[in-house]
């Protein structure tokens, strides 16, 4: 309820995020939900990410099984995460213009080591940073992250634009999964015990996000190398 008294509905799929900022929640012995961590930070992130999309845009790419992935992709840092029909893979070069992928920005590497702190990882260097853009209806299957040469390294996952729901299963693709409504500027950390757990993100519902349009943006912060 408001002061007024009037029912606050939590409309998952409202223009408005619900999140309350600086609330913590455990989904695992090391895995966390940081509600709005990114929003202070948004004026520096918004034009860095627009500068990486300016040298590495979207795409989407295909699995090695020759399906389109619904999620178009980028990446920045020194490695980037590719598929195509050979496989899933690390490159340092974008395969799309040759180039190496554009620098991972100051502000991604501060903010992504800044909640891996809150959520009790010290000294995260990441060398990866997935970008991805979901459209209404664009969805990512329960997976691992499994191809970071070490696995001691947490994920850390920041949500911008359209809410969306996260899955957050265990360790086999058949068990029983979370579900958990992200919003713009919400961060997920996970780590340690529960680094393999499989995760995915349910179809993107229609809606306008005030600052990002019909889109949700996510950007998945790996030590890969
Ligand atoms: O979009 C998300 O929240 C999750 C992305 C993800 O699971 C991945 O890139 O591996």
């Amino acid at each position: 309820m408001r002061n007024d008294d009037t029912p606050v509905t939590l409309d998952l799929f409202a223009e408005q995020a619900p999140t309350t900022p600086g609330q913590v929640e455990q989904i695992g012995q090391q895995a966390f939900v940081l509600r709005g961590f990114a929003l202070p930070w948004l004026e520096r992130l918004l034009p860095a990410l627009e500068n990486v999309l300016q040298a590495a845009p979207f795409r989407q790419m295909v699995t090695p099984g020759g399906f389109t992935m619904s999620v178009a992709l980028s990446s920045c840092g020194a490695l980037g995460w590719t598929t195509d029909r050979s496989g899933y893979r690390y490159t340092a070069h974008d395969p799309q213009t040759g180039r190496p992928w554009p620098d991972m920005p100051t502000v991604f590497r501060e903010l992504a080591q800044a909640a891996a702190r809150q959520a009790g990882f010290e000294a995260f260097e990441p060398d990866a940073c997935l970008i991805n853009r979901y459209v209404p209806g664009a969805r990512m299957s329960l997976h691992q992250d499994k191809n970071e040469r070490s696995l001691d390294a947490p994920i850390v996952s920041m949500s911008l634009g359209l809410p969306a729901v996260f899955q957050f299963g265990g360790f086999a693709r058949s068990d029983k999964s979370l579900r958990i409504p992200l919003f713009h500027g919400d961060i997920v950390v996970w780590g340690g015990v529960d680094r393999l757990r499989y995760h995915g993100v349910l179809p993107l519902k229609e809606g306008q996000h005030p600052r990002l349009g019909a889109q949700r943006i996510n950007l998945t912060f790996r030590t890969a190398g």
